[in-house]
Order: structure tokens, then C-alpha cells, then sequence
């Protein structure tokens, strides 16, 4: 496969390399691509410097496929142009994802959807990918009513300036600020821009994307979504209200039972997940199950992943993994 990374000198890009050459997606031609300031600067992948190139050129090179983590306006421009040329473009900003003639996969779930046809592809938001992979078994077991989370996003998440105003603050080093506050030593109720309804862009993507990943409106999801002062990993507080009644026993083996999900949940060795174990993991992590003891059929869960691979890269080249043993480049 000829592949284009677009946004290969930024975090999600840089991950995108390391996990396509961990999982050795089968690369015959690599193009890292980036803005015009990067062009001819070198990244690294599988041990070997690659030139940056710009994406018009890129373009022109007609990649099989194009993995983008460049912002959503580098999306919207350049996305359509891949697809022209007959390049199948997996989308990993918030450009596409509610758009109807698009499909928004994560690849356990519903990666059955796509066809030769879907030249432009969405990646979910990350905090979206991580809670999904964990509801969706349970919502096919007992039928998900009503999800109420919140979140606890690391730094990462927002990128590299507000990973080095959080290094800044813990060596207590003045610098530019990517939050209106400190974020060392606070929690900022404040994930991407607010909007008119009073939530955040974070929570409506928490609210949103799930359900059309699920190929199912009859649920409702609400969010909170909080920056703490973490490197990486996203962890998130969920309690699900079912239609129908469970037993956690059950709950448990389901969880464990399903691709890409790791059950860490003993409370006897104090054993919950936590972003410094899903550091560079691909895997979501799932504990401290518990019924809702104040209403029926309802579940807790606390739900961890590292929001830059699973969240991000991983489910992204796992896409790009199923297109290419399906035949659908
Ligand atoms: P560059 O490094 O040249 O700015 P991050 O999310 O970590 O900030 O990274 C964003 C990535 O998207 C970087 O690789 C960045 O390249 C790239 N990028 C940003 N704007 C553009 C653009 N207009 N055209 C192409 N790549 C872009
Ligand atoms: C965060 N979820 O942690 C964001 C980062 O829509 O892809 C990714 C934003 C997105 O702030």
C-alpha cells in the first residue's frame, strides 16, 4: 500500500507511524505530509527519515490511502481532493463524522459497514471511541436507555501547547497557555469550545457520535467533560441505565469477551484501570463495575484508554488494516 500520513509531524501523527509500524501495516510507499512550513523536515518511521512533503503534492502522488490528523479545515480542503483521485481518505478530525454520507467506524463495532464505495472515512472523537467499545456489547446484551458520563481528559488531548503549559507549570516555567486557567493542580470543566446549548463541543460528541456508531438513536447519552493534569490517557465515569436487567457476573464475562476491551476490576488487590497503565496500550480498559444501587437495571463503570492511540491512531490504521484484508481500496 502507498500511504500518505497528513499531519505526520503532529502528536496523533506521530503515534500514526509508530502504531503502523508496530502492526506492520503492509507500506510499500510512505508519505508524511504536513503545512508548508514542515516541507523537507524528516520524521521517522520504522527506524528509517522520511522527508516531509506538502499535500498538493501529495495529492498528485495518488496514495492507495490517506490517514489525516490535521485539524478539520486541513480536512475539509484537502479530503475531497484525496478522494478525486481515487484515494480512500480514513479522517481522524471532527470534520466529517455527523455527516450522513459518511460513515463514522469504529472498527469492532461496525467496520461491516464499509464499502469500495466510502473514499472519505471518520474517526470517532476519542473520548466517543473508548466509551463505545465498552457499551457496545452491553447494549446489545440489555439495551442501553439512558448514558450519563463524565470525563477526565489528559492534556494530550488538546496538544502539544497544552502539553508543555502543564510541563511549564509543574517546573513552574511562565509560558504560553492553551487553557484560560492553570491546568497543574486544577480540573477545568472545559473541553473544546462552548457552544449555544451550554455544553461543550467535547460533551455533544459524547452525545452524538455514539449514536451513530451503533446505527441507533433510541438511547440518550449526557456529558461532562473535564481536563485533569495527565500526560495521556482519557478515563471516564459512566453509569448506563438498560432496558433490561443484568447480572455483573455476566456483565463481566461479556466485557471480557470483546476485542479490544480489557477488564481490570478487583477490588480485593485494589485493581482499577488507570491512565498510566493504558500509556501506549491499544487496548480500553474496563473496572469498577458496580450496580447503580439507586435505580434499577443501572450500571457504573469506569472506562480508561490512552486517547492517542485507541482514541486516535490505533483506531485509524485499524481501519485502514480492515479496508486493506477486505479489498475496499
Ligand atoms: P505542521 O507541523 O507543519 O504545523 P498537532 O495536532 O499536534 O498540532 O498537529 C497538527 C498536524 O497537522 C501537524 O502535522 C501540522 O503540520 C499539520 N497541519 C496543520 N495545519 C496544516 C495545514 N494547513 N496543511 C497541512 N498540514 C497541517
Ligand atoms: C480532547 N477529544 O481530548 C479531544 C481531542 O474531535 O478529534 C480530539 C478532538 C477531536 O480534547
Amino acid at each position: 500500500m502507498r500511504v500518505a500520513v497528513v499531519g505526520a509531524t503532529g502528536m496523533v501523527g506521530e503515534v500514526m507511524l509508530q502504531v503502523l509500524a508496530e502492526r506492520n501495516f503492509p507500506v510499500t510507499e510512505l508519505y508524511p505530509v504536513a503545512s508548508e512550513r514542515s516541507v523537507g523536515k524528516e520524521v521517522v518511521y520504522s527506524g528509517q527519515p522520511y522527508k516531509v512533503i506538502g499535500l498538493a503534492d501529495a495529492v498528485a502522488l495518488k496514495p492507495d490511502i490517506a490517514i489525516f490528523s490535521a485539524g478539520g479545515d486541513t480536512s475539509l480542503e484537502w479530503a475531497p481532493k484525496f478522494a478525486e483521485v481515487g484515494t480512500t481518505v480514513v479522517d481522524n478530525s471532527s470534520a466529517w463524522r455527523m455527516d450522513p454520507s459518511k460513515k463514522l467506524v469504529v472498527p469492532e463495532i461496525n467496520a461491516g459497514e464499509l464499502t469500495k464505495e466510502d473514499k472519505i472515512i471518520a474517526n470517532p472523537n476519542c473520548s466517543t471511541i473508548q466509551m463505545v467499545l465498552a457499551l457496545a456489547p452491553l447494549h446489545r446484551a440489555y439495551k442501553m436507555k439512558r448514558v450519563i458520563v463524565s470525563t477526565y481528559q489528559s492534556v494530550s488531548g488538546t496538544g502539544v501547547k497544552a502539553v508543555q503549559q502543564l510541563a511549564n507549570e509543574e517546573q513552574g516555567v511562565k509560558g504560553d497557555m492553551a487553557y484560560p486557567y492553570p491546568i497543574y493542580r486544577n480540573a477545568l470543566p472545559h473541553c473544546d469550545v462552548f457552544l449555544d446549548n451550554g455544553y461543550t463541543k467535547e460533551e455533544m460528541k459524547l452525545a452524538n457520535e455514539p449514536k451513530k456508531i451503533l446505527s441507533d438513536d433510541s438511547f440518550s447519552v449526557t456529558a461532562t467533560a473535564v481536563r485533569i493534569p495527565t500526560a495521556g490517557g482519557h478515563s471516564e465515569s459512566v453509569n448506563v441505565e438498560f432496558e433490561n436487567d443484568f447480572e455483573l457476573s455476566e456483565v463481566r464475562k461479556l466485557l471480557s469477551e470483546t476485542p479490544g476491551v480489557i477488564v481490570q476490576d478487583n477490588t480485593d488487590t485494589n485493581t482499577y484501570p488507570m491512565p498510566i497503565y493504558a500509556h501506549q496500550k491499544d487496548e480500553v480498559f474496563v473496572g469498577r463495575l458496580r450496580r447503580d444501587e439507586t435505580n434499577p437495571n443501572t450500571l457504573n463503570m469506569w472506562i480508561v484508554a490512552d486517547n492517542l492511540r485507541k482514541g486516535a491512531a490505533t483506531n485509524a490504521v485499524q481501519i485502514a488494516e480492515y479496508l486493506a484484508a477486505n479489498d475496499l481500496l
